[in-house]
């Protein structure tokens, strides 16, 4: 059985997904109304799996007889001045979701519950998963700057990109 200050620590994490399932979104839209469909679906994926981080906290706050609470949600932004500001927007975002995530391993070990402990490595590792993504990233779109041409090689390569960095950082584990 949860105890009622870990239940609400995990809801408060399922509404922070939910609302980072709706980050992404806003930011795939966003990109698709640019015409950069790379980089769109790269997002509409993203939120994708956001959505899932949050589902998964739904069952096991359900599993261990506890109530998982579907709430309203915050707007995200819906609009950037650029694809620079809109890559800042997301590496702030995941670091935030990274505190947030460190937060709940925090409390769950002040309270002794290391089946939820236990739990939380997945979301650990995902979060230097997503962190390291949106770093890459950033610093590619850096690079380019305000180059038209080469923000249009790097909606190309986007998903290649990511695939890469990912396999990188699990080779690193
Ligand atoms: Fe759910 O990992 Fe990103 O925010």
């Amino acid at each position: 059985m949860l105890k009622k200050n870990i239940e609400d620590a995990l809801n408060k994490q399922i509404r922070i997904e939910a609302e980072s399932s709706q980050v992404y979104l806003a930011m795939a839209v966003w990109a698709e109304v640019q015409g950069l469909e790379g980089i769109s679906n790269f997002m509409y994926d993203q939120s994708d799996e956001e959505r899932e981080h949050m589902l998964k906290l739904v069952k096991f706050v359900n599993e261990r007889g506890g109530h998982a609470k579907i709430t309203d949600l915050k707007a995200p932004e819906g609009s950037y001045k650029s694809f620079q500001e809109m890559f800042e927007t997301l590496l702030k975002h995941e670091i935030f979701v990274s505190e947030s995530i460190n937060e709940l391993v925090h409390i769950s070990l002040e309270e002794r519950d290391y089946a939820t402990h236990n739990f939380l490595q997945w979301y650990v590792a995902e979060q230097i998963e997503e962190e390291a993504v949106a770093r890459t990233i950033l610093d590619k779109i850096n690079l380019i700057g305000d180059d038209k041409g080469g923000l249009y090689l790097f909606d190309r390569d986007i998903q290649q990109l990511t695939v890469t960095s990912a396999a990188d950082i699990s080779a690193q584990q």
